[in-house]
């Protein structure tokens, strides 16, 4: 894994800059600002409807230091595929001038990935158009008020489950893996490294890549501003945010989550779930439940590897 000194002596530049609205520990914009720094300058950012959209501020003092283009809510995958299509074209016209080095790249809420734009991301991942596509993923629609979306887990309170949502996390890495793309992987604004490492690699790849980063939000989730990485550093502790890649249909589980396959290495889930007022509703039946889909995530995986371990020998 790259070392920290490395990264703050190749990249100095901030490419999302101070002065913008997001709220204090806020976990997207750390998000956006370690992808940009393994990324770099030649890069194109779409983003649909959500946080990232009003953030930014206005012309002329946005944040991002980087072509970045609003997009309506269901079109960010569509809208970077013809873009990609656009510098290819202009590549192909004006050879030598860079245009074939732009990365095109999606950066989106859950709502918008899960929900409304899942179905321009999929074309996208059928196609195999050649970009990054980043979901943060805060949990629910937060712009417009904190809303459950798909991708809200079980048990959380929102302004539209006031009593904890019943339904279940859709598991969005696993549905893009499915679309055999060459890469997926799952991040977490806590592991910094390996969220740098893993865009690093996505931008050596061609094709369709997949990139789900668990992204805390203090006054959606109910804690304390201070707190966002000790929130996402629990969420992948307690093994409820599993940090893996699919490379060509490979899984590898990072680092941190390695050791977690075996059970009695996880933290307590009560740890996690205390530290956030959406949970504070939680019943013991739900909190059970929560263990199960945990531990059932993890068997999942531990088959998965075990075929794997078949296959390739
Ligand atoms: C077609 C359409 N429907 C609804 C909206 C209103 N809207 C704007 S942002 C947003 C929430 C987006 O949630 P998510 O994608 O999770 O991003 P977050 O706000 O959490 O960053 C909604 C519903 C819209 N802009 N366009
Ligand atoms: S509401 Fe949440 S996601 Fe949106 S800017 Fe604030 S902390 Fe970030
Ligand atoms: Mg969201």
């Amino acid at each position: 894994m790259v070392k920290l000194k490395e990264v703050l002596e190749s990249c100095q530049e901030e490419y999302f800059l101070p002065g913008n609205s997001c709220c204090a520990g806020c976990g997207l914009e750390i998000a956006l600002r370690w992808a940009m720094k393994a990324l770099g300058h030649n890069t194109a950012l779409v983003t649909p409807a959500s946080c990232l959209n009003v953030v930014i501020g206005l012309w002329p003092k946005t944040a991002p230091n980087f072509p970045f283009t609003n997009m309506a809510f269901a079109a960010a995958a569509a809208a970077a595929t013809g873009m990609e299509a656009a510098f290819k074209a202009k590549a192909h016209r004006f050879p030598n001038r860079g245009w074939d080095e732009i990365t095109a790249l999606v950066f989106a809420g859950d709502g918008g990935t899960a929900d409304i734009g899942i179905q321009g991301l999929s074309g996208a991942a059928e196609r195999n158009s050649n970009i990054i596509y980043v979901c943060y993923d805060n949990e629910a629609y937060m712009n417009t008020g904190i809303q459950r979306s798909s991708s809200t887990p079980h048990g959380a309170i929102t302004t539209t489950t006031t009593k904890g949502k019943e339904r279940y996390k859709k598991n969005l890495p696993g549905i893009l893996a499915a679309h055999e793309i060459p890469y997926v992987a799952t991040c977490s604004i806590s592991e910094p490294l390996d969220l740098y490492d893993k865009f690093k690699k996505a931008k050596s790849i061609k094709g369709c890549k997949y990139i789900h980063i668990l992204a805390p939000c203090p006054p959606g989730w109910g804690y304390q501003s201070e707190e966002s990485i000790e929130v996402a550093r629990l969420a992948v502790k307690t093994g409820t945010w599993i940090l893996y890649e699919v490379e060509n249909g490979i899984m590898t589980l990072s680092k941190k989550s390695k050791s977690l396959l075996d059970p009695s290495k996880r933290a307590p889930l009560i740890d996690y779930l205390s530290k956030q007022k959406r949970f504070s509703q939680i019943s013991e039946k739900d909190l059970i439940e929560l263990q199960e889909i945990i531990d059932h995530n993890w068997e999942r995986i531990n088959v998965e590897l075990s075929c794997q371990e078949q296959y390739l020998k």
